[in-house]
């Protein structure tokens, strides 16, 4: 059985993750192919936003800590290569959405980091519980969750391994939405098609855009905001969505 199922619905894509039996711990082979269905559907003109989910128990308990941590050294760690993944993930330019339910904890919750939106179910339970194993964040929490809600709430999550709950979640700024938790995937793929009726290369541009804004200096950032603004101007979309603005009509967007 597969660890990561994938459903198209153009102009959307639902990425799975699929090992309930172990609350979707994050495996070599689940990140291998978690990895490789993103890639694909990056490269896949048709897809313009993708949302990644568990089950409604568990988005994601973290690493396989059975079969990654047991035996590990600090050699076969860096052996196994284990960034490159999460870099490939990162470097996915179609909008990923998290749609979180159940557990998001140590590399799960990392996972929605890297996403490019989060989302939760009212069950859903955020947390960085990697200082009860002797060890800490390895795949950008420590980074990412400081840059996301502040270093004095950060510091107290990880610090103490405190789960929190969605509407925390949401109170920090970790989350967007907290949906109910009959509908939370349904809202997700919904808030998918809406950004995926939206001018490909504007949507593209404002999320390298955002993305700067917590991996450079501010100049760094206002320089490319500017540079990008210009850029859009040169689009058929710009044309098209002024054009539909001005004669009171739906714009149809097409990348160009
Ligand atoms: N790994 C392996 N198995 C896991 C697991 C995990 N992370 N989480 C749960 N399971 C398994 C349990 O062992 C159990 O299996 P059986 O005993 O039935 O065989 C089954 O899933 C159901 O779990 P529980 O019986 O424990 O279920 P409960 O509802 O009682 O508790 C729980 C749920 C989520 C509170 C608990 O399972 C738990 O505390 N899990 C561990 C959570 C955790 O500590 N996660 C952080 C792991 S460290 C890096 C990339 C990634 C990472 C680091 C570096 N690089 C790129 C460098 C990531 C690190 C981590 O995530």
């Amino acid at each position: 059985m597969s660890a990561v199922v994938v459903t198209r619905e153009p102009p959307i894509a639902v990425v799975r993750l699929n090992r309930p039996e172990v609350l979707n711990a994050l495996s070599e082979e689940l990140m291998d192919e978690l990895v490789s269905a993103l890639e694909a559907l990056g490269d896949d003109g048709g897809i313009r936003c993708i949302v990644v989910t568990g089950n409604e128990k568990a988005f994601a308990a973290g690493a396989d800590i059975k079969t990654a941590f047991v035996e590990a050294t600090p050699v076969t760690m860096l052996e196994r290569d284990l960034t490159t993944r999460w870099e490939r993930i990162r470097r996915i330019r179609t909008p990923i959405i998290a749609a979180v339910s159940g557990y998001a904890l140590g590399g799960g919750c990392e996972l929605a980091m890297v996403c490019d939106i989060i989302v939760a179910s009212e069950s859903a339970q955020f947390g960085q519980p990697e200082v009860n194993l002797g060890i800490i964040p390895g795949a950008g929490g420590t980074q990412r969750l400081t840059r996301t809600v502040g270093k004095y709430v950060a510091m107290e999550l990880i610090l103490t391994g405190r789960r929190i709950k969605a509407d925390e979640a949401k109170a920090i700024g970790l989350v967007a939405h907290v949906y109910p938790q009959s509908t939370y995937l349904d809202d997700a793929k919904a808030l998918a098609r809406t950004i995926a009726e939206k001018p490909p290369i504007a949507v593209r541009l404002a999320t390298e855009a955002i993305d700067l804004a917590l991996n450079s200096g501010l100049d760094a950032g206002l320089e490319f905001e500017r540079k990008a603004f210009y850029l859009l101007f040169a689009t058929e979309d710009k044309k098209e969505g002024v054009d539909a603005f001005v004669n009171k009509r739906k714009p149809v967007f097409k990348g160009r």
